[in-house]
This record gives structure tokens, C-alpha cells and sequence, in this order.
């Protein structure tokens, strides 16, 4: 058997528990903080066997891995009417998602 720890961003946490378990996995869930930007994600608790491993780590690929997205910003973000022509949003090309997967081995599971 494995653990499977999955460090997500919490945009992708609904999507990713609801993959999870529709394939009948069961998932605990951390609220955590990232050490280095101290901005809150996601830690996913996965116990499974071990030919299940590849399944549930293509599952969190898909559903929080890096992928490319669009964001759409403003250069101008005042009140000023003079500049309000120029503050049309315009769209920038930008990373979203992202899973570190730890698979550790589990010694034994009891249930009481
Ligand atoms: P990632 O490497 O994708 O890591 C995202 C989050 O996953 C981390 O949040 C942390 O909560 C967890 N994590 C990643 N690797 C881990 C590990 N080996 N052990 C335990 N937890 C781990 P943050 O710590 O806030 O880091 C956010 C992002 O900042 C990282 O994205 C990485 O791109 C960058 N980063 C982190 N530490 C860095 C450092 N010392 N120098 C430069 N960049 C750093």
C-alpha cells in the first residue's frame, strides 16, 4: 500500500476530489500553506494500493497539473477619466495549476 501526498493549488481542489472519488478513491483533505509564499494550497491524503498509483497520479495531472491558461490584465488601474482610454484589459499569456506528488510507502492501514 501508499500514501499518496499531493500538494495542489486550492483553484483546483472541487475539480480534483470530485475526479477522486467519482473513481471511488478516498481522499482526506489539509488546508496548508506553502512555506516560501505563504499563500495558502491544498494537501491531499490518498491511501491506495499499489497498482493504483499510476491511476490516481494521472488524475491529479489532469486535473491540477501546469497548464496553460489566459489572464487578462489592465495597465491602468486609477480613476483618472484623462487615462481611462488606455485602461482596456488585454490578455497575457500565463502558468496556472501545479501537484508536487509524494508516494510513500504505508507499513499498515487499520480501520477499528
Ligand atoms: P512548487 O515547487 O510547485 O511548490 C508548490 C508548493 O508545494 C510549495 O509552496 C509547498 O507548499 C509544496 N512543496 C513543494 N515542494 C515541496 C517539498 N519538497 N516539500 C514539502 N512541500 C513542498 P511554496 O513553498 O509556497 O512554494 C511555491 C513555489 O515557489 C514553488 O512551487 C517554487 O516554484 C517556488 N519556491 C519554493 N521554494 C523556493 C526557494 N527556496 N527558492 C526559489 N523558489 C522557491
Amino acid at each position: 500500500m501508499k500514501m499518496i501526498l499531493a500538494i495542489l493549488q486550492n483553484d483546483d481542489e472541487q475539480a480534483t476530489i470530485a475526479e477522486l472519488n467519482k473513481k471511488h478513491y478516498l481522499v482526506t483533505k489539509l488546508s496548508s500553506t506553502g512555506g516560501f509564499l505563504k499563500q495558502g494550497n491544498t494537501s491531499l491524503l490518498i491511501g491506495v494500493d499499489d497498482n493504483k498509483v499510476d491511476e490516481v497520479c494521472e488524475i491529479l495531472k489532469n486535473t491540477a497539473g501546469v497548464r496553460n491558461g489566459v489572464q487578462c490584465i489592465s495597465s491602468y488601474t486609477g480613476t483618472d477619466s484623462m487615462y481611462l482610454g488606455i485602461n482596456t484589459p488585454y490578455p497575457i499569456d500565463v502558468q496556472e495549476g501545479g501537484v508536487t506528488i509524494f508516494v510513500l510507502p504505508v507499513e499498515q492501514c487499520f480501520k477499528m
